[in-house]
């Protein structure tokens, strides 16, 4: 059922990551006053039990899960079982839990990772399943594939107000800036600020790539998925399921670059000048994962933040909290 009550009690599972405090910031600015969350340390939300004794207290009407175990293409290599593991647990819980307790409406929140490696381009919500996937992030795209077609089960059994929202890769203020866990947006901002001026003659120290930096991705900053949230969550059910009849909905900008082309546009935004190395011993992983966005689009919805904008947003929040960051 569709968000029509400022008053709605709305549960924001992972609410102190990235993209969960962006949407909590997002919807409090939009007027909504009943938001509930829980830190992990309060509430493992692996622990089905936990989990729906958390539900039976405190009653939400609509769930956001975007609590799941998140990384970029290295930590997704090194932790398989974590990525899997996490993720299909949290989902079980959280999903059954929001069936169980009669939620009325379920946003899951995936990852464009879920499509086959040489899906078209862009690719359509139902070229899932159609090809094998990415070996790097197969973990964690099995587990989201899971998580959707759980929602797509509980609506077709039951009847369930359950759908998933597919956001292409994100990123923003208080991403993970962690060298070895990150993503690549991330990661470059922090390289390249901390080559400014490092080498021994006080010039810029060379940044290196992992990879060739041919692979193109396309970035879609925190707050503009938290805007789709919303503009979803506001929606009737019966005109999404008229353009996604699977209940499934990407999220995108429309357009990609390639990590070179990246590089040079952050390079731009820190007045970084110094060399660009590549390390060809990190995997390249998929080619290109450019989003079709026709079913948002046909509903009205899309990104207002520029790739400049956004990375200069992104690279503030970081100067900003560097002394906070994980340092490696
Ligand atoms: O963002 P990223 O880690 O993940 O890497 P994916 C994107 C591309 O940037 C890859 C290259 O080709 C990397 O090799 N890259 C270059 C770097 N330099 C760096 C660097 O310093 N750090 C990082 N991290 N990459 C993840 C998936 O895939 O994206 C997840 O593993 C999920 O499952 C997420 O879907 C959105 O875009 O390749």
């Amino acid at each position: 059922m569709r968000l029509t009550s400022t008053d709605s009690k709305i549960y924001v599972a992972g609410h102190r990551g990235m993209v969960g405090r962006a949407i909590w910031e997002h919807l409090e600015t939009a007027g909504y006053t009943n938001l509930v969350g829980r830190p992990s340390e309060e509430l493992d939300l692996r622990d089905p039990r936990a989990t729906r004794a958390f539900f039976e207290e405190e009653q939400p009407d609509v769930v956001i899960l975007a609590a799941a175990r998140v990384g970029g293409i290295l930590a997704n290599d090194r932790y398989p079982a974590d990525f899997i593991g996490d993720n299909l647990a949290i989902e079980q819980s959280v999903i059954q839990a929001a069936h169980e307790t009669g939620v009325d409406r379920l946003l899951f929140l995936g990852s464009t990772c879920i499509y086959p490696k040489h899906a078209p381009q862009p690719m359509p919500e139902d070229s899932l399943l159609t090809g094998p996937l990415e070996p790097t992030n197969q973990w964690y795209a099995v587990a989201k594939i899971a998580g959707h077609k759980l929602c797509e089960a509980m609506h077709q059994q039951h009847g369930d107000d359950m759908l998933t929202l597919m956001p292409t890769n994100l990123y923003g203020p208080g991403d993970d800036f962690d060298l070895e866990t990150s993503h690549v947006l991330p990661a470059l901002l922090r390289k390249a600020h901390e080559a400014k001026g490092a080498a021994p003659d006080g010039s810029d120290a060379p940044v290196t790539l992992w990879g060739t930096g041919e692979p193109k991705r396309e970035f879609l900053y925190v707050d503009d998925l938290a805007d789709a949230v919303r503009f979803v969550l506001e929606h009737p059910e019966d005109e999404i399921r008229e353009e996604a009849p699977d209940g499934m909905l990407n999220v995108g900008v429309g357009e990609d670059l390639s990590i070179n082309d990246l590089m040079a546009l952050i390079q731009d935004v820190v007045g970084h000048d110094g060399p660009i190395e590549h390390d060809h011993s990190k995997p390249d992983g998929t080619p290109r994962k450019l989003v079709d966005t026709s079913r948002l689009d046909a509903l009205g919805w899309q990104a207002q933040t520029s790739l400049r904008d956004g990375i200069q947003n992104t690279y503030d929040w970081y100067r900003e909290h560097e002394a906070l960051s994980v340092q490696r």
